[in-house]
């Protein structure tokens, strides 16, 4: 390549033009900015008991649980606070609570076991756990001071609590939350390595949910007359940014659903007259497939986003086919860029025309790279390299990982992804493949070094890799290579049962390959993609 190919950068940016965001403002303030013009509309209505609560009751219940977080448990700015919870309203309500206070929300799955649960809570170090009563025995092994406070069963009120209620308009709560502080404390393996937790400040969330849903013409149109879906877990960044936060900032009713059950959904879009889906491909292939769809009226739903995994242009096809009102897109995020990179033009107010399997255009405010991930020479249009972004809606970084932060922002600021795509003439971004170790199995994060280090820790085993295997329905499977110890003996199901005691079940390994050595680098990094080369061959 000639010198100016080498130093010259392609830039990438929205076709939107840039807006002004508030970015200084604290989260909660900027998402109920608008509240008080909704506080008589309905801001989330559980599915199954129809229980509903305004935009004002929202408010209200928010900041008085904040209060009582202070004032019972001593509830300061920065301290953490983890969220095990399936997705309800209390949620809701605590996750603006804590942010109120300046404090860092984790969240976790309750379907994680007590380890993972554990060693989340403890490398974040959280002062207090919101869960439900079943989920209190995964909690054993946490330190004694750790507070547990269960929704379903909550102590009874203080005398006095609500006269030190940090109520909406007092002045002390501007005070307390600065924008760089920590918000949100998601955990993600990132391109390597374990599960970090990843460092979303206020700024950052702020600047994420303006890039989607503000502007004169917002990336993402919705209205306070829409009613978003949420059937996809609050405790990932996806739904917790781009369908709790944006609906509340633009005043749109969620609905609540705490677990995917086709003919459930189908109801409640029905019967509640559903105007937008927020789904994963898992959720939009069963629409596509299953036969009962056609029992339901769904023609209420205008939009239907995808995102967190791939997104076929025949499930696409046939999705429309079935949907033929709702206009179909795919958003593409990453919980350490803030988390959205590209969105779908086409669910602008005013629309651009899109191509099938994109996964949409650089957000707004934001600059996009492409870079050969071996040379880091940054690529012009229609040539696929590693996806960069940079803007102030990226993580601040991992919690206590400043090596890993480096590893994944350079020092001029660019999130290195590990997606490999390219972007066309268009500006629309296509991804097509993966340069980081992730498996992703329905959109759920697998780290495979959490895996190979459980499979490591048995006695019959020397040396372990995992690497993702295609799988139509959950788009990837976690499967194992593994290297039996010296005179030891042990099988598939001994040591597939063995990981999937101490893991959610998405990280289970669904076949396991007994190899003489590992394939690695002279630096000893697993050489994944000779074994996954190794896998299509068999
Ligand atoms: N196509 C192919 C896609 C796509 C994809 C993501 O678990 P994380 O860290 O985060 C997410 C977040 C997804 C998301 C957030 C907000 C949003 O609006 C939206 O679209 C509607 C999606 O998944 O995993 C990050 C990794 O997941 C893959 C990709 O490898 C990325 O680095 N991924 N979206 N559309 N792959």
């Amino acid at each position: 390549p000639s010198p100016e190919s080498q130093t010259r950068e392609y830039l990438y940016r929205s076709k939107l033009p840039d807006i002004a965001i508030a970015n200084d403002t604290p989260l909660v303030d900027y998402v109920l900015e608008r509240a008080a013009r909704f506080s008589a509309r309905p801001c989330v209505i559980d599915g199954k008991s129809g229980t509903t609560l305004t935009y004002g009751q929202v408010a209200v219940q928010s900041a008085r649980l904040s209060a009582s977080l202070a004032a019972r448990h001593g509830l300061r700015r920065g301290d953490v606070v983890m969220l095990l919870l399936p997705n309800c309203i209390e949620f809701v309500l605590a996750f603006l609570g804590i942010l109120r206070r300046g404090a860092v929300a984790t969240t976790a799955n309750p379907f994680y076991t007590a380890r993972e649960v554990c060693e989340q809570a403890r490398a974040c170090n959280a002062r207090i756990v919101i869960t439900l009563s079943p989920y209190v025995p995964k909690l054993a092994e946490l330190d004694p001071d750790v507070v547990i406070f269960t929704i379903d069963a909550p102590p009874p009120p203080q005398d006095g609590e609500n006269s030190r209620q940090d109520g909406e308009n007092s002045p002390r709560r501007k005070l307390v939350v600065q924008p760089d502080d920590v918000a949100a404390l998601p955990y993600s393996s990132g391109t390597t390595g374990l599960p970090k937790g990843v460092m979303l400040t206020h700024r950052g969330l702020v600047t994420s949910i303006a890039q989607q849903v503000d502007g004169a013409n917002p990336n993402i149109y919705w209205t306070p007359d829409d009613v978003v879906l949420c059937v996809l877990p609050l405790f990932h960044i996806y739904c917790m940014n781009s369908v709790f936060l944006c609906s509340l900032r633009v005043g749109a009713t969620i609905l609540i659903m705490p677990k995917f059950e086709i003919a459930e959904l189908l109801e409640l879009i029905q019967r509640h007259r559903v105007t937008i889906a927020p789904f994963v491909p898992p959720i939009v292939l069963a629409i596509a497939k299953n036969p009962i769809v056609d029992k339901y009226d769904l023609s209420s739903v205008r939009m239907v986003l995808s995102g967190a995994a791939p997104l076929g242009k025949e499930l696409e096809d046939a999705f429309r086919a079935r949907l033929p009102l709702a206009v179909l897109g795919q958003g593409y995020g990453m919980t350490e860029a803030g988390p959205v990179i590209a969105m779908n033009l086409a669910f602008a107010k005013e629309v651009f025309p899109v191509k099938p399997g994109s996964c949409g255009t650089i957000v707004r405010n934001a600059t996009a790279k492409v870079v050969d991930p071996e040379t880091g020479v940054s690529l012009p249009h229609n040539q696929a390299g590693e996806i960069c972004i940079k803007g102030a809606q990226i993580m601040k970084g991992y919690l206590n990982d400043p090596e890993a932060t480096a590893l994944t922002i350079d020092k001029e600021g660019w999130l290195h992804t590990g997606d490999v795509g390219y972007i066309d003439d268009n500006d629309e971004v296509f991804l097509v493949d993966r340069v980081k170790e992730i498996i992703k199995f329905k959109g759920f994060q697998v780290a495979p070094a959490e895996v190979e280090a459980i499979l490591t820790s048995h006695p019959c085993v020397a040396d372990a890799a995992v690497i993702p295997k295609k799988d139509e329905t959950a788009g990837e499977l976690p499967v194992a290579f593994v290297v039996i110890a010296n005179g030891f003996k042990v099988s598939e199901e001994e040591l597939k049962l063995f990981v999937s005691q101490q893991v959610v079940f998405y990280k289970k390994i669904h076949k396991v390959y007994f190899v003489d050595s590992i394939p690695k680098s002279p630096a000893g990094k697993i050489l994944r993609k000779d074994l996954r080369s190794k896998l299509e061959l068999n």
